[in-house]
């Protein structure tokens, strides 16, 4: 019987960040590095004997090696049946829908999102549960465990490596293997959630221009049968639609920093009328109007406010739900539909049971991440589609959609700046040191702001009573206004300081200024709170949205 158990050394390192294991690709080339994982990870989620995995990723460098290997291990653990998109591709949102849709027990989805990729890049591996989510952390956190003392790990030897080019079935070890199209399902899913009627009209017509980049990443190929095939965008709208094993070189994330070709575009006397972005595994967003930027935590409110113009969501949503760092905007607009809206812990695993339990139909956060119940993942062409469909509907720009919705629910200033690279130790200090004095700062004023309450934020799940604490800094000011401070728990290099700060503004004259400019005093007050520029040496944030 080719099936052999390898002795692995136990791997200390192997702990999930915000989304799934992270590294330089460098961590995943060591010997049984990714095998640890992929058993520990098995180890824990006994179902899949006899049961369904899928596989893919985002097609970055060693996607296609990973995948080989985790086929391999499927087959020897017992695993009855394999779906793996074609050339090993899969976006996570994508990922999420086929396991949803084909009633499996799970899947490895290989990527490291908008971390740059190739030899000298990142890799990543995250597991998603049966619901199409990613693994809570009671799964993480016993597969972390499990990944320190695992002594060895089952794979099928001896096999050819699977041909992944083309949609077949074959078997490995009494294991089915299924290649499959890794756009049909997704594609059907996004048609059964809006008009698509109404799309290929607004997308078809010469008066209405379009680009989306996608950036050398995972999405060119769903964006090039939905947008163009389906809905007959011209084929020029779409650029950087092949994904590269190196995303071209380039960082695939959508923000006005690495998008910058979109954003310079956006904003000249060129700019379509829409334009839009995703990031390495698709399933982040960015949208922009014709000389006008869409905060993320804007979407996420105004897609909520305009829902029941989408045909998957006429009958109302159920509540909404934002990270803790998302602006309040969201909030704001189930207030005035009397629907509840929760407060999560930064990363999409915390919107899982919300989802499940029928709480919540749209979720969001304000690092460009939006998406619905259909899913349990953050989607990039979804939440752009949703744009487009409520675009064709009300028959106005982007930028007075945005205007309208202020004027409605007032503005939520906001703006997310990124120390990256920073030294761990002085990072981890900053955060400890600033903790440390946060109770004395309760009560105290800082020119027009008064500090109501300032803690770490500790979150409990409504629905499985867990407990997730320190998940970040806050400091609440009596206006509303607020601050908050973060390490990433995404970046492979160093620390990056992540400080978020929020200001609301009812007065319509007051809504058309620059969020820098008018969250000003409040950003000197974050930097001089953490005492940033003394101990990191930084006089600007690395991205700033
Ligand atoms: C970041 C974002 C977070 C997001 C996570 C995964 O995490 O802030 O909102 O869920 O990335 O996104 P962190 O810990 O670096 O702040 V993705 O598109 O990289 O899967
Ligand atoms: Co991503």
């Amino acid at each position: 019987m080719p099936i052999e158990t390898r002795l692995t050394i136990p791997f200390s390192d192997q702990r999930p960040g915000t989304s799934g294991l992270r590294k330089r690709v460098d961590a995943f080339k060591v010997p049984n590095y990714l095998e640890n994982f992929v058993q520990s990870v098995i180890d824990m989620v006994p179902e899949l004997q006899g049961g369904t995995l899928v596989i893919g990723g985002d097609g970055r460098y060693y996607n296609l090696e990973a995948i080989q290997t985790i086929i391999r291990m499927a087959a020897a653990n017992g695993v009855a049946r394999v779906l793996v998109g074609q050339d090993g591709i899969l976006s996570t949102p994508a990922a999420s829908a086929v396991i949803r849709k084909h009633g499996a027990q799970g899947g490895f989805i290989l990527s490291a999102s908008h971390n740059p990729g190739g030899p000298e890049g990142d890799f990543g591996i995250k597991f998603n549960i049966s619901n199409g989510g990613p693994a809570p952390e009671r799964l993480t956190e016993g597969a972390f465990e499990r990944s320190k003392v695992i002594q060895s790990y089952r794979i099928a030897t001896e096999t050819a490596p699977v041909d992944l080019n083309t949609l077949c079935e074959t078997s490995l070890e009494g294991m089915c293997v299924q290649v499959i199209d890794p756009v049909a399902d997704y594609a059907e899913l996004m048609e059964s959630l809006f008009d698509f009627e109404a799309l290929r009209s607004l997308l078809s017509s010469p008066g209405f221009t379009l680009r989306y980049d996608a950036m050398h990443a995972v999405t060119g190929p769903y964006a090039r049968e939905i947008l163009v095939n389906r809905l007959g965008a011209a084929e020029s709208a779409v650029v950087n639609s092949i994904p590269l094993q190196d995303f071209g070189g380039g960082h695939p994330d959508p923000n006005l920093t690495y998008a910058k070709d979109l954003a310079d575009l956006m904003f000249s006397d060129a700019a379509p009328d829409f334009g839009a972005a995703s990031d390495g595994d698709g399933d982040r967003n960015m949208v922009l109007g014709r000389h006008c930027f869409v905060n993320p935590s804007d979407s996420l409110a105004v897609i909520a406010a305009n829902a029941t113009l989408l045909p998957g969501y006429a009958a109302g949503i159920a509540g909404v739900a934002r990270s803790m760092p998302t602006s309040g905007a969201a909030d704001r607009v189930a207030e005035k539909l009397g629907l509840p809206s929760y407060e999560t812990p930064t990363g999409w695993k915390f919107f899982g049971n919300l989802l499940d339990a029928g709480k919540v139909t749209l979720c969001g956060e304000e690092s460009f991440g939006t998406s619905s119940n259909h899913v349990r993942e953050k989607d990039g062409l979804w939440a752009i589609l949703a744009w487009l469909n409520i675009l064709a509907v009300r028959k106005e720009s982007v930028a007075e959609i945005l205007a309208d919705h202020w004027s409605l629910y007032g503005r939520n200033y906001y703006t997310r700046h990124d120390y990256e690279g920073l030294d761990g130790v002085m990072a981890g200090q900053l955060m400890a040191d600033l903790e440390t004095k946060l109770p004395a700062l309760i009560g105290q004023r800082f020119g027009a702001y008064r500090i109501e309450s300032a803690d770490n934020f500790s979150y409990t799940d409504p629905v499985d009573g867990s407990i997730s604490s320190r998940q970040g800094l806050r400091i609440l000011f009596e206006d509303g206004s607020r601050i908050v401070y973060r390490l990433s728990g995404t970046g492979t290099v160093g620390a990056t300081l992540r400080i978020y700060v929020e200001r609301y503004e009812a007065d319509p004259s007051q809504h058309d200024i620059d969020p820098q400019v008018t969250l000003a005093e409040l950003i000197a007050l974050a930097n001089n709170l953490c005492e940033l520029h003394q101990r990191s040496g930084r006089d600007a944030p690395t991205v700033v949205t």
